[in-house]
């Protein structure tokens, strides 16, 4: 007798995980976590293709997963440029799809709220925020026209948590983390999954300036309950699960990868 609670259509050869001909987007990802997950993603199967706006740095970054045997495209453009956001995803849409889009550009810049610039504020919101809106907005309609697609933003322990001196960042990872419910909102409907991840303290170059910090460095490890910072690769799981039919009925949520920080006082 079938157990009728077991879904006879998943045999346990079936790899949730598999992502195999799957053409992913990651924006931000000719260094730190973002080259880390498109690494990750292409280590399982997928076929990434990286984004920056330096074009010498992008193809190094290329490079260094190619040499690796990973199959790598690149499409350099400014993610808070509205033209060239445009016109590069009409363009990479001329040669295939994009299943998958992981918005992970970012950038941070510690300044006290009453000190920080009108420039900074923007730069911030623009480079971290609207950004996704830009990029998820072109991809979005293709997905929707395809009845299928997922999106991952790449938001932040500070999407829940502030710190002194990162007024901006986290105004804009707090307000990512509500895009990511605003286009579930929007988009679930067309059989489009929209998830984010919330890293908490990693090692990378954004914050080697904190690692050197013996003080920081010790309230880090006290404060997070692994005892440790994370390492980038360490966020791969979260992205191949978000990015794999096995979070097909998962929708607006974040899924912090932080040690434990997010979860205790
Ligand atoms: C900081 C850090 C953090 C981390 C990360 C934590 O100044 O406290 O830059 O913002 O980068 O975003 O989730």
């Amino acid at each position: 007798m079938v157990n009728p609670s077991v879904n006879p259509s998943v045999h346990p050869s079936v790899n949730l995980f598999d992502l195999s001909s799957r053409r992913i987007l990651i924006t931000g990802s000719n260094g730190g976590i973002g080259l880390s997950i498109a690494q990750g993603l292409a280590q399982h199967g997928a076929q990434v293709i990286l984004n920056g706006r330096d074009a010498a740095k992008l193809e190094a970054a290329a490079q260094s997963l190619r040499q690796n045997g990973l199959e790598v495209e690149t499409s350099r453009f400014d993610v808070t440029n509205e033209t060239e956001v445009d016109t590069a995803i009409a363009e990479l849409l001329e040669t295939g799809p994009i299943d998958v889009l992981v918005n992970n550009a970012g950038i941070q810049r510690r300044v006290s709220l009453e000190q920080v610039t009108l420039e900074t504020w923007n730069e911030v919101l623009t480079t971290n925020l609207t950004s996704a809106m830009l990029v998820s907005r072109p991809v979005a309609r293709h997905m929707i026209a395809r009845g299928q697609g997922k999106i991952i933003n790449i938001c932040s322990l500070m999407s829940g948590l502030g710190r002194a001196t990162t007024g901006p960042y986290t105004a804009a990872k707090g307000g990512l983390k509500m895009l990511t419910q605003a286009m579930c909102a929007d988009w679930a409907k067309h059989n489009l999954q929209i998830n984010a991840i919330g890293p908490g303290y990693f090692e990378t170059e954004m914050t080697a300036p904190l690692v050197a910090d013996e003080k920081f460095n010790a309230w880090v490890c006290g404060r997070t309950p692994a005892n440790r910072w994370g390492k980038p690769q360490e966020l791969v799981g979260a992205a191949v699960f978000l990015a794999s039919n096995a979070s097909n009925f998962v929708n607006g949520q974040i899924l912090y990868v932080d040690g434990g920080m997010f979860a205790v006082l």
